[in-house]
């Protein structure tokens, strides 16, 4: 080693302690909410100016002290409607594996199947389309939320998404279909149905959509449902602001946790193991940790930054911005980040490709355009460290595999000009 790489290094050891130094000592000495607030605004703007030239490549380099990844983009135009996606909320899509292969879910409702190095193999009709255009989605609210496969076999999907019950009503369902082959031409969906006319909701106003779907066992699926600012996550009839467990026979389901406002993000290990991500409002965007029959505070308790944004539903004031969750009787967060990241997916990653994210949590994000590494303790119930890795996209989807991680991203954020595309991040 060079005497010029060696004080590099130790440079570089320094600042880190010092970094590391620094946030344990802000975190002893300052009330914890206010510990969150401070941590979060020293990391997360720093480098977002970094890689804005990224949108108009094809491939791209993303190194620091400890990668050196290539993110390849795909152009996934053709397959959403990038107008609609432009001028509206709604999702450019959702990923799922298929045998060796990827499957691609707009928010529209048209599935294209990816080999693993981003090439089309083709378009798979269905009846997607047409049962997400007979939901009459204003501004793509109600729309297509998430695609997941079955666990045990392995050919069964399941997507959520918003039914229209009648003229101004929604709720949340699921559709369910078997895709025998890759050959298929045409895949036909059927409604699960699993919540009752009395979770239907009307005109909701907002964007709390939730509709993460995850298998819990052989038998069930785990969703997030988002509050849609109706003041629900409390009332135990209402499947809104919840995680709900559902039979995947739509025959019936329960409330797994609640307190939840708009979860976006839900991964598993084991039964013990569970962690969502969650937005809060102007602010105070969650990561928690899934324990059954918690709950996790909204719209009682929020670390957001509530008080200040005029646009805010009056009712939701009332909520105590000075106190913690842990004061009110309610789970704490495992993070709370203000400014907000928008947090999308998150995954416990128990891989071998990005080997250093091992039992470290991913979790992407879409105003952040980021992804962030996050180490929990041994007992995973507490942050030790968070890296912030810039994309330069919003992230709305990923999934990891042992040749690399596959991402949806959408436009930026403010300056929309870049079109949705695959993405897979690769070590150098
Ligand atoms: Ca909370």
């Amino acid at each position: 080693m060079t005497n010029f790489k060696k004080i590099l290094l130790i440079l570089f050891i320094l600042s880190t302690s010092l970094i590391s130094f620094t946030f344990i000592i802000s975190l002893a000495k300052v009330p914890i909410r206010q510990s969150y607030i401070d941590f979060v605004n020293n990391f997360i703007n720093k480098d977002d100016q970094v890689l804005d030239h990224y949108s108009d490549t094809q491939k791209i380099i993303i190194n620091n002290q400890l990668y050196s990844f290539q993110l390849h983009k795909k152009s996934l135009q053709e397959f959403t409607n990038y107008n609609h996606y432009n001028a509206s909320r709604l999702p450019a899509g959702y990923l799922e594996k298929f045998g060796e292969n990827f499957i691609f879910v707009s928010g529209d409702g048209k599935i294209v199947l990816f080999d693993k190095n981003l090439t089309l193999i083709k378009e798979i009709k269905s009846n997607l389309t047409k049962v997400m255009l007979e939901q009459k989605s204003p501004k793509g609210w109600y729309s297509l939320r998430d695609i997941t496969r079955d666990s045990e076999n392995k050919k069964i999907f399941y997507i959520s998404f918003y039914k229209r019950c009648d003229e101004n009503k929604w709720k949340m369902s699921f559709l369910k279909t078997e895709v025998k082959n890759f050959d298929v031409d045409f895949i036909d969906f059927v409604d699960l149905d699993p919540f009752g006319n009395e979770q239907c909701i009307s005109n909701p106003n907002s964007t709390h959509s939730g509709g993460r779907i995850i298998n819990f066992d052989k038998d069930n699926l785990l969703v997030t449902v988002g509050d849609w600012l109706m003041k629900l996550a409390q009332d135990d009839n209402s499947i809104y602001g919840k995680i709900i467990e559902v039979k995947k026979t739509g025959e019936n389901y329960k409330i797994f946790s609640k307190g939840h406002r708009n979860p976006q993000g839900l991964t598993m290990l084991n039964k013990e193991l569970i962690f969502s991500s969650e937005h809060g409002h102007v602010g105070g965007d969650e990561l928690n940790k899934i324990i059954k029959d918690n709950n996790y505070g909204w719209p009682i308790v929020s670390y957001s930054t509530l008080g200040q944004d005029p646009r805010l539903e009056p009712q939701l004031k009332t909520h105590n911005s000075d106190k913690t969750h842990d004061d009110l009787g309610f789970e704490e967060p495992l993070i709370a980040l203000t400014p907000a990241i928008g947090p999308s997916e998150v995954m416990l990653y128990s891989g071998d490709y990005f080997s250093l994210w091992k039992n470290k949590i991913i979790m992407s994000s879409l105003k952040a355009q980021s992804l962030f590494i996050i180490t929990l303790n041994e007992s995973f119930n507490k942050i030790n460290h968070i890296e912030k890795i810039h994309i330069a996209s919003r992230i709305r989807d990923f999934i990891v595999t042992e040749e690399g991680m596959y991402l949806v991203l959408e436009g930026r954020y403010q300056n929309q000009k870049d079109t949705p595309n695959l993405g897979k991040i690769t070590i150098e």
